[in-house]
């Protein structure tokens, strides 16, 4: 259905308000369970996730003559999609448990941010009113309480949501948006995040530059609310040291390869070696492939934690230009279980289609494919001819192997924002366990009172989530709360090219924002592997 997203934003506010005020009234209802084994006669609490699947939202045409339709969405991304199986990986795991949350089930639904803030608030309107038609893989009918929503990936369309969530006092965990100016709780009362606030990681990078004896540096930032605050944030703390900065480029938001250009030129006549780039992986790469093709070597990139260890990053054959970055990850942890669940997800699943026939380049859909075969004879031959109906050609048979293949989305190896994302939906589960068994009489809301599984208001559900203090299975961090922010910490790390011109993540140091100053930063300085020599005579003797 064609409906103008104006139009649809101002119904999205209207049933908002409606659908707030009446959540203290509704009823359980729907039961969706996740995969089937849980108990059929128990409640559910709805958990909203929103990841940014997709890298950006197609551009549209700018007619005005016919009805708007909201944007779809291109450039699959499978690093973020790991991420979303992530949740549902969690939520399967919590559903199964008997120490958490015995009584209730948690449902999902998922929403693909596109990246784009438009997107982020839409599916943020959608998940509030369960007005579902802009969303294809809506999993719940109505009725049962939502709990929080996890997401919204990026910084800048975290900032948009948790301004609509905030005003309805509905708690919102985010797992990716790092940004320091989201600690403000005046802005966002109900935000809160399983990764570090960067300002931690900014302080970090202006130590590690400090520490090398560095004068002379240039910085990159994404146009968005990381690059810029993490990258003004960085500067103050080295000008003040003296630092002079040689360049300060920004990334486009939108394809612009005059802009790449320009930065590429920037970096190539700059006599500065050292550069640090505070951006997403996604927003970076048209300039590494530029650099690329300009061959830049002989530089020291200081990687942000978005793109040190991104598969989209670290392609084959960038060991000559980034060889030797230096760049912060967060903590990482192994979650037994997680490929496994990665690996057998079912290619028919509504959320899982477009995943399968990409990665495997083909169609799912007889139909489809059928006709897509014929267009391609049609193109070869120039005939228009009805194929003989056998099995097309780039029919998936649903049986491929994803363990065959070598993609970012199966490797757990570098478990970071996946990690970071488990967390946030073990944080749901604890504080909506500890809600559920609270003690009558010694509660913490007036009058000594608990509040109620099935009947919450969100702002009871935020208390719990302030107050929560837990581990996820099989780690050994103990997660909670402080304003809303967790410590900071960070793996240093070095990308040192192996013998088949690979690229290693080494840990070579540790960060953590927490400590004193003279104890927060470990490196270990013969442990890394540089790639020019410019920074080598840098080193302090
Ligand atoms: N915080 C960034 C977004 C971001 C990201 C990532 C995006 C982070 N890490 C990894 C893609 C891949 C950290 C933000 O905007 O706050």
């Amino acid at each position: 259905m064609e409906i103008s997203r104006f139009l649809l934003g101002l119904c999205a506010f209207f049933c908002l308000y409606r659908s707030v005020s009446a959540q203290s009234t509704c009823k359980l209802k729907a039961k969706f369970n996740l995969s089937g084994y849980k108990n059929v006669e128990k409640k559910t609490v709805v958990v909203g996730g929103m990841f940014p699947i997709h890298m950006r939202i197609a551009a549209t045409d700018g007619n005005t003559s016919r009805a708007p339709v909201s944007s779809g969405c291109e450039g699959f991304n499978f690093r973020t999609f790991r991420w979303t199986q992530t949740m549902l990986f969690a939520i399967d795991e919590i559903n199964k448990r008997d120490d958490l949350l015995p009584e209730t089930d948690l449902g999902y639904v998922i929403y693909d941010s596109c990246f784009t803030i438009s997107k982020a608030v839409e599916g943020t309107l959608t998940y509030l009113t369960g007005q579902d038609e802009a969303v294809p893989n809506y999993r719940c009918g109505s009725g049962a309480p939502l709990a929080a929503l996890v997401g919204a990936g990026g910084s800048d369309l975290s900032i948009a949501t948790a301004r609509i969530l905030g005003l309805y006092h509905f708690p919102q965990v985010s797992y990716c948006s790092s940004c320091s100016a989201l600690e403000s709780k005046f802005q966002f009362p109900t935000f809160l995040r399983t990764i570090p606030n960067d300002k931690h990681q900014s302080t970090a990078m202006a130590r590690l530059v400090l520490h090398f004896g560095w004068t002379w540096v240039g910085t990159i930032a994404a146009d968005d609310d990381y690059g810029k605050y993490g990258i003004k944030d960085f500067k103050e703390q080295v000008e003040e040291a003296g630092v002079c900065i040689s360049f300060s480029e920004t990334l486009p938001k939108v394809s612009s390869p005059e802009d790449i250009q320009r930065i590429v030129d920037t970096v190539v006549e700059s006599t500065a070696k050292i550069i640090v780039v505070f951006s997403s992986d996604v927003d970076l790469s048209p300039l590494i492939g530029e650099l690329l093709r300009h061959n830049v070597t002989n530089r020291t990139w200081i990687a942000s934690e978005a793109w040190i260890t991104s598969a989209l990053i670290n392609q084959p054959g960038v060991s000559s230009v980034l060889g030797g970055t230096l760049g912060f990850g967060v903590k990482r942890a192994d979650i037994p279980g997680l490929q496994r669940h990665l690996l057998d997800v079912d290619p028919y699943d509504p959320l899982t289609e477009e995943f399968w026939e990409t990665i495997f380049n083909c169609t799912l859909n007889y139909e489809k494919a059928l006709k897509q075969a014929e267009q391609r004879a049609t193109a070869v031959n120039g005939t228009v001819s009805r194929m003989a109906r056998g099995i097309p050609d780039g029919l998936c048979t649903g049986k491929e192997s994803l363990a065959s293949l070598n993609n970012t989305y199966s490797d757990v190896s570098q478990l970071r924002i996946t990690y970071s994302v488990y967390k946030a939906v073990y944080a749901v589960a604890h504080a909506l366990h500890n809600l559920e068994y609270c003690v009558p009489g010694q509660g913490p809301f007036t009058g000594q009172s608990c509040a109620d599984i099935n009947n919450f208001e969100p702002w009871q559900l935020m208390y719990y989530l302030k107050n929560v203090r837990f581990k996820a299975p099989n780690t050994d961090e103990e997660i909670y709360f402080n304003d809303g922010d967790v410590e900071g910490f960070y793996d240093i790390i070095n990308w040192q090219v192996n013998s088949n011109g690979e690229i290693s993540y080494v840990t070579v140091g540790r960060y953590n924002g927490s400590a004193a100053p003279e104890d927060s930063m470990t490196i270990a300085n013969n442990s890394i592997v540089w790639n020019n020599e410019s920074s080598l005579s840098l080193l302090p003797p």
